[in-house]
């Protein structure tokens, strides 16, 4: 969905609001895996990655490369060393950039974890933990998990920057290490009582202990990420999250496309929101290339 490219954007997108229509729970589990670098997000996935395929479960992967611009193939083939079964088959694997040339999550995440969705039980997109990049993904995914380290005294720092609210589970990983992640533990999970309150009341984030070394803690993770997601279906919240998502990646794409003058035209971003917003049987997909038109006809009606 390059900007230089107007037809191959309109057919992404065309194809974003089809998948949109599909039966929400009929699609893949989406997981974001965020944390700081090092934590051992890409180890961890690795193992879930393993533990799920020897559950038939079918996989895809996408490792966000938070310094590239461009698409890159072999920067996978460094980060993720999956096992032997995920190799054999029903694992896919994408490297994509980070962001496009003007900020935001490029828009190939978008369109690779839709489809990803609409074919797979499970997709889980790795990014760094570095402030913005947790909230964009955040958009992406049904659950966001945050993989902390042990010893990392910087819990103060992520209760300031406000990473603490986003994610809906958080493990400490490197259990192997003993009292020091046990201790990292009990520190997070007093620095999330202090934080604000959640946005879902009625889900209260798990602080899990694992080990991708040493492939320990993994089935409850599993396990928990499996509820959040039931969680979600049952209270009609994935339907909601997913709209919202769907809301901010249609209004920046707008955006990006038509800039802040564009926008203007059609009475400023919040009103483009509520436009893309007012018609229930219209995806915000749809109503990127709707509200579009009508940007460019204000703007060439001068
Ligand atoms: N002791 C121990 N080391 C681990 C564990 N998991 C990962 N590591 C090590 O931690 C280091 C970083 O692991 P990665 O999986 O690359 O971490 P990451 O979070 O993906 O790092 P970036 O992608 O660079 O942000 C590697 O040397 C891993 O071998 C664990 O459970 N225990
Ligand atoms: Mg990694």
């Amino acid at each position: 969905m390059d900007d230089r490219r107007p037809a191959q954007r309109r057919s992404a997108l065309a194809l974003l609001d089809r998948l949109s229509q599909l039966p929400q729970s009929r699609t893949a589990r989406r997981v974001g895996i965020t944390g700081a670098p090092g934590a051992g997000k890409s180890t961890l996935l690795n193992a879930l990655v393993d533990a799920l395929r020897r559950q038939d479960q079918r996989i895809g992967v996408i490792a966000v490369d938070p310094s590239s611009q461009r698409s890159g193939g072999a920067l996978l083939g460094d980060r993720m060393r999956l096992g032997a079964s995920a190799r054999e088959s029903g694992v896919f694997l994408r490297s994509m950039a980070a962001r496009n040339r003007l900020g935001g999550l490029a828009d190939a995440t978008w369109a690779g974890a839709a489809v990803m969705s609409a074919v797979f039980d499970w997709v889980f997109i790795e990014t760094v933990g570095v402030g913005q990049s947790e909230g964009e993904v955040a958009q992406i995914v049904d659950s966001l998990l945050f993989v902390a380290q042990p010893g990392a005294g910087d819990m103060l720092q992520f209760m300031k920057a406000g990473i603490l609210e986003l994610p809906d589970l958080f493990v400490v990983n490197k259990s192997d290490t003993g009292a020091l992640a046990r201790r990292t533990r009990s520190e997070l999970i007093a620095g999330l009582d202090l934080g604000s309150a959640p946005d879902d009341p009625q889900w209260v984030p798990p602080v899990l202990l694992a080990s991708a070394r040493d492939r320990v803690g993994l089935n409850e993770l599993v396990d928990r990420l499996s509820r959040h997601r039931d969680h979600l279906e049952a209270g009609d919240q994935l339907q909601a999250r997913r709209h919202a998502g769907a809301i901010r990646f249609a209004t920046d794409s707008l955006l990006r496309r038509y800039g802040e003058f564009g926008l203007g035209r059609m009475g400023g971003v919040s009103r483009v929101e509520q436009r893309l917003n007012e018609d229930p049987d219209r995806s915000p997909f749809r109503g990127v290339l709707e509200v579009g038109q009508e940007i460019e006809r204000a703007l060439g009606g001068g």
